[in-house]
């Protein structure tokens, strides 16, 4: 006879987004984040403010139809891709799920041409064809943008299995949500990653929530940075809300797959402050609980009061914010002024070309 399935935990009973670090066999633990200079420090805090004024700015145009489609802002997630970025070098692949803009602004992609494509534009990364989770740089060695929940980590296992064929030292970047944790291809992926010793990062970005289901109802694992335990990967819990510790995390990770020792997992404690995507008021938490997480723990609140200690002022600190909002303002009057795409790009880029080299060497 069946046994009655154990009821769902209630959202009260999610667990607080920054729970106590916990380790796998094989990890080591993450002590006090290693100290950025002044200089590390200014730089994350333009990066992450990049990303959320941008962000910001997207949600705007958005309630103002001039963004169409799917948007899922990355307000409140900016120093998880900021502090990994911040540890990659040059080459290292990027792939991610379709909460994207961040990763792509982190890689050094125009805002501009992310803004044209959030809009529809011939300006766009994707000259107005794919959209907010459609993009892609070559040239950045960002490789997407993915809407297929998880559908990113075996493309990501592909890029690290490419890296180890051609002997380059290059590390794969794998983003994935706790939700996409639950896939099954994320561990056909991780059987594979460490069977064949892969140099790929497969970093979890827990926001807590998928859609509207928290982690706590949606696996009975609840610690993800576990969920290698059985492929032998080590993996560990970071603060996702502190650039340093990420940053850190990420350079030990990096180390890790340069040596040949096979794939890391890294799960950033992390929040999302808006709802999944722009069309969800999420009703399912509490306002208080994201209003805690905002005060006590943003990640770039964080970062301008280390630079204030440091003797930065606030006039300083006001004058990067108003160059980064003319950055943006720029991007979204590009984005606004580009053309609508020409009808005849319907047949372009439909099929590689066969010269078409999708991974550099
Ligand atoms: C295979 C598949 N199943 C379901 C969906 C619908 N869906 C889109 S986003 C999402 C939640 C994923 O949450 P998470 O992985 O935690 O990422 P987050 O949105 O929090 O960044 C779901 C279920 C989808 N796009 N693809
Ligand atoms: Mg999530």
């Amino acid at each position: 006879m069946a046994t009655k399935p154990k009821r769902p935990a209630k959202q009260a009973d999610a667990k607080p987004a920054l729970q106590k670090s916990t380790t796998s066999k094989k990890a080591t633990k993450s002590d006090e984040p290693a100290g950025l200079s002044r200089d590390e420090d200014l730089k994350a805090y333009r990066e992450m403010l990049l990303i959320r004024r941008f962000e910001e700015k997207a949600g705007q145009m958005y309630g103002m139809g001039l963004i169409g489609g799917f948007c899922h802002l990355y307000i409140g997630q900016e120093a998880v891709v900021v502090g990994l970025l911040g540890a990659a070098r040059q080459g290292d692949q990027i792939v991610t799920g379709y909460r994207d803009h961040g990763h792509m602004l982190a890689c050094g992609m125009d805002p501009k041409g992310v803004m044209a494509e959030l809009t529809g534009r011939s300006g766009g990364y994707s000259k107005g064809k794919g959209g907010s989770m459609h993009m892609f740089s070559v040239e950045k060695c960002f490789y997407g943008g993915h809407g297929i929940v998880a559908a990113q980590v075996p493309i990501g296992t592909g890029l690290a299995f490419s890296n180890k064929y051609r002997g380059n030292d290059h590390v794969s970047l794998t983003f994935f949500g706790d939700g996409a944790a639950n896939q099954g291809q994320v561990y056909e992926s991780f059987n594979m990653a460490e069977l064949w010793s892969l140099p790929v990062i497969y970093v979890i970005e827990n926001n807590q929530y998928a859609m509207g289901t928290s982690v706590a109802r949606a696996s009975a694992q609840t610690n993800l940075s576990k969920r290698g335990v059985s492929f032998n990967i080590p993996g560990e819990q970071v603060d996702g809300m502190d650039v340093r510790a990420v940053r850190a995390a990420a350079l030990k990770a990096m180390e890790w797959c340069r040596a040949g020792k096979g794939p890391y997992i890294l799960e950033m404690m992390t929040y999302r402050y808006r709802g999944h995507s722009m069309s969800d008021p999420a009703k399912y938490r509490a306002k208080e609980e994201v209003n805690k997480m905002r005060q006590e723990h943003d990640p770039i609140e964080q970062v301008r009061h280390r630079l204030l200690d440091a003797g930065m002022s606030e006039d300083e600190l006001k004058d990067i914010d108003k160059d980064i909002r003319a950055i943006i303002n720029e991007a979204a009057e590009f984005a606004q002024q580009s053309p609508e795409p020409d009808p005849a790009e319907l047949w372009t880029d439909v099929l590689a070309k066969e010269d078409h080299a999708a991974v550099g060497a």
